[in-house]
């Protein structure tokens, strides 16, 4: 890389962090708690928030930022719950950033919602490098995905609070040692909670909603 492109890439990245900086002090004015949700394609993004909104609208004001190459199909399974919902299109992009998401904010009145959920491109790497102005990062991996994925992908792990180990009603089919990954986690990443969850049956996610009620509790004091 010349010395101009390096340059060039060092000031998208500083913008980048200045736009998630102010971002996130819109966050912290209005007393919203973001959570950035991230995932390998299919492992169960959508259907968390499906479950998560269902077990919370009655008692929070929610809002969600859908983020997908193409297509309105998650904003469409999510309106259906009759949550505000704005599809961004990364036309390409592996990932959310902090631009796209300053520029949906446009169409979200921050003071009408206590929680704003961002679901982020699926993809296990790139979403991992960019600050939105997030409160917490929270990552799913599935069983079917293979228990060696924090090894090979260890960004994620480090960077998320919470790792939901997703569709546990398949264990009995497939090899998977949630306490090899459990062990992994825990090195790569001391802070990290880890939930064991079934988006199918519904196993387990009245802990992960305590861990939100808990966070957005905190964000409004
Ligand atoms: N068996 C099983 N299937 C699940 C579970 N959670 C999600 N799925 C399925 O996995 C597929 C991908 O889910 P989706 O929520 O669209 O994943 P996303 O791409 O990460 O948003 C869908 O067919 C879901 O029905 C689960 O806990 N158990
Ligand atoms: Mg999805």
């Amino acid at each position: 890389m010349s010395e101009i492109s390096v340059t060039v890439v060092r000031n998208i990245l500083e913008a980048q962090d200045r736009i998630a900086k102010s971002n996130r002090k819109l966050f912290e004015d209005h007393k919203v708690f973001v959570l950035n949700l991230m995932s390998s394609p299919g492992a169960g993004k959508t259907s968390l928030l499906e479950r998560t909104i269902e077990a919370m609208k009655s008692s929070y004001r929610i809002a969600v930022i859908e983020g997908d190459i193409q297509s309105q199909e998650d904003a469409l399974r999510i309106k259906r719950l009759g949550v505000e919902t704005i599809q961004i299109n990364t036309g390409g992009a592996c990932h959310l950033d902090a631009n796209m998401i300053q520029s949906a904010l446009e169409k979200i009145p921050l003071n009408a919602y206590d929680f704003l959920i961002i679901e982020n491109v699926g993809n296990l790497v790139c979403p991992a490098e960019f600050d939105l102005g997030e409160h917490e990062k929270a990552m799913i991996l599935s069983v079917t995905e293979g228990d060696d994925k924090p090894l090979k992908y260890p960004l994620m792990f480090q960077k998320s609070s919470v790792l939901l180990i997703n569709k546990i009603d398949l264990i009995p089919y497939v090899t998977f040692n949630t306490e090899r990954v459990k062990k992994t986690v825990s090195e790569l990443n001391p802070r990290i909670q880890v939930l064991e969850i079934s988006c199918k049956t519904g196993e387990g996610i009245d802990k992960w909603v305590e861990w939100l009620r808990n966070r957005i509790s905190l964000c409004k004091h």
